[in-house]
């Protein structure tokens, strides 16, 4: 079975939106196989964000998913990853499909409520620079 690493963001949490977030992926079947609140460090924020390194909304980026806690978490389900990004949305909620949690709840870049991993290999980092441990 496949996993993916998604993840509510601080603007997401500080909205409440927490609850809401995982009904979305439990209501469509997919399995929590870990889950844990977390605040980001900027040290961590850069680490996981580092793809985007040296673009013009970096330091908007980890001022965002430093200013409270994220709660992430490893889902379970087939094709988890294709499933997961297609229930969140396209990355500017202003783009993002209604229906999809960044189409249903989000406003403007970069606050777009959530995150969830586009492949295998970022699954296997995110998950690991989020929990500290392999899966
Ligand atoms: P996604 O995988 O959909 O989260 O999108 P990206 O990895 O491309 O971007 C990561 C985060 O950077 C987004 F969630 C929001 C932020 N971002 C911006 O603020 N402006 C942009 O133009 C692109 C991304």
């Amino acid at each position: 079975m496949e996993r993916t690493f998604a993840m509510v963001k601080p603007d997401g949490f500080s909205r409440g939106l927490v609850g809401e977030v995982i009904r979305r992926f439990e209501g469509k079947g997919l399995k929590i196989v870990a889950l844990e609140l977390k605040e980001f460090s900027p040290e961590l924020a850069e680490e996981f964000y580092a793809e985007h390194k040296g673009k013009g909304f970096f330091s908007s980026l980890v001022e965002l998913i430093t200013a409270g806690p994220s709660v992430g978490m490893v889902l379970e389900g087939p094709n988890a990853v294709k499933i997961v990004r297609t229930l969140i949305g396209a990355t500017n909620p202003q783009e993002a499909q209604p229906g999809s949690i960044r189409g249903d709840f989000g406003l403007e870049l970069p606050a777009n409520i959530v995150h969830a991993s586009d492949s295998q290999d970022s699954f296997k980092r995110e998950s690991r620079i989020f929990f500290g441990k392999e899966f």
